[in-house]
């Protein structure tokens, strides 16, 4: 096993009572895919032994970027349905006349494994270039037995062929496809069929619902959560994007990893998250591309002392986007985040939004996925939008060759 030594790095660690867990004349010890020190050159122990050194020249180091909520596997894109909202139609009007998700998912059912591993592989390529080492991916455009094992597989060969992990989350609540309309609780049974066969194929990482007028009600939800928990899957939930229906605080007593969006969440929906120790993962980029005006109650979280991650929501109907970068931002400028919370939102409490203990920050025992900038201070990625000063990549201890 290859002992690595980083010297001369400037560090955001997000370790430590100090902001951004700074450390101004840093060195990371790289043992295989473990960080196995980290601290000031003054305190490197002498006894130390690498086999080769790296000097980062006074680099700015942080952790691999996390992405803890995506849709990268779907087919077709929803450009058209651009067009309409431009001209005045509602996200929901357009979901509610069969188009929305139910077109993507047409589109998805269409294309072969091969578009779908190939665009799906393409938008992965674009989060990593900006410095994303772990990814979450949720299916919930097949809406069938076969579709989604078909999209879930597609993410885990992701993880395989490409330099990055993926975590999976299945999403078969996400609509009601055509063929179950007017029997949303059909669906559900079934849907509770496929999850059992996706666990046993080993497709799953966690359980994911669509909890909304135009998804399924909370009760529909709970079997859903009900299901998951027999097979040992954490679960999360899009809860309050467009309505508040009580989601989140269903999701909080099934002890949910996340609730994601959250644009409508109540005060009992906050104190049942701080209980249950639930991250409320914040999706700026679909809040921008719907016009929404409704924001997240960022300071009740904050006073709440709930963990704030932040993610792209990537998907080809309410964020098209594959910047995490510009989610910085965007959390600081539409959410007023703090440039630290929003960096602490991609990093520390992303892992903690998919259940890794073991990623996002810079500490001995994490796994080495850390990336060099061109930057002086992280702030400067959340400041400006539209730049990428992703250096170098560092995933799993192995450097990563530009895509
Ligand atoms: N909320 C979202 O923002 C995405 N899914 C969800 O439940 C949007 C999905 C889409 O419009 O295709
Ligand atoms: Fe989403």
């Amino acid at each position: 096993m290859t002992i690595t030594l980083w010297r001369h790095a400037r560090l955001a660690s997000f370790v430590g009572p100090q902001p951004w867990g700074w450390v101004d004349d840093g060195a990371l010890l790289v043992q295989g895919d473990t960080l196995s020190w980290v601290g000031a050159e003054a305190d490197l122990p002498t006894a130390l032994h690498a086999d080769a050194e790296v000097d980062l020249q006074g680099a700015l180091v942080t952790p691999g970027l996390i992405d803890a909520h995506t849709h990268l596997v779907y087919g077709g894109d929803r450009a058209a349905e651009f067009e309409q909202r431009l001209q005045g139609t509602r996200y929901e009007a357009i979901a509610r006349a069969g188009g929305g998700i139910r077109s993507t998912v047409a589109a998805t059912r269409a294309a072969s494994g091969a578009q779908l591993f190939d665009s799906a592989a393409a938008r992965a390529r674009c989060l990593m270039a900006e410095g994303v080492t772990t990814v979450e991916i949720k299916s919930g455009y097949g809406l069938s037995a076969e579709d989604e094992a078909r999209c879930l597989a597609v993410a885990r060969r992701l993880g395989r062929e490409l330099p990055l992990t993926v975590r999976t989350t299945s999403l078969a609540a996400h609509a009601l496809p055509d063929e179950y309309a007017g029997r949303p609780d059909d669906y559900i049974a079934d849907a509770i069929t496929w999850l059992a066969q996706q666990h046993a194929a080993g497709l799953v990482d966690a359980v994911d619902a669509f909890c909304d007028t135009i998804g399924f009600t909370p009760a529909q939800t709970g079997r859903i959560f009900d299901a998951a928990r027999r097979l040992g899957l954490p679960v999360k939930l899009h809860a309050e994007q467009l309505s508040d229906q009580g989601g989140a605080a269903l999701a909080a007593r099934c002890g949910a990893l996340s609730c994601d969006h959250l644009e409508h969440l109540s005060p009992a929906g906050i104190a049942a998250m701080r209980a249950a120790g639930t991250v409320a993962t914040l999706l700026p980029g679909a809040y921008y591309f719907l016009r929404d005006t409704q924001l997240p109650p960022v300071q009740a979280l904050r006073d709440a002392g709930v963990p704030i991650a932040v993610a792209t929501d990537h998907n080809p109907g309410s964020a098209p986007c594959l910047s995490l970068l510009l989610m910085l931002n965007m959390a600081c400028t539409l959410f007023r985040l703090t440039p630290e919370e929003a960096w602490r939102g991609v990093t520390v409490n992303a892992a903690r939004a998919l259940g890794l203990a073991d990623r996002g920050t810079l500490a001995a025992g994490q796994r080495a996925d850390f990336v060099a900038w061109h930057a002086e201070h992280p702030r400067e990625m959340a400041y400006r939008f539209g730049h990428n000063p992703c250096h170098r990549v560092i995933c799993g201890g192995v450097e990563r060759t530009p895509a």
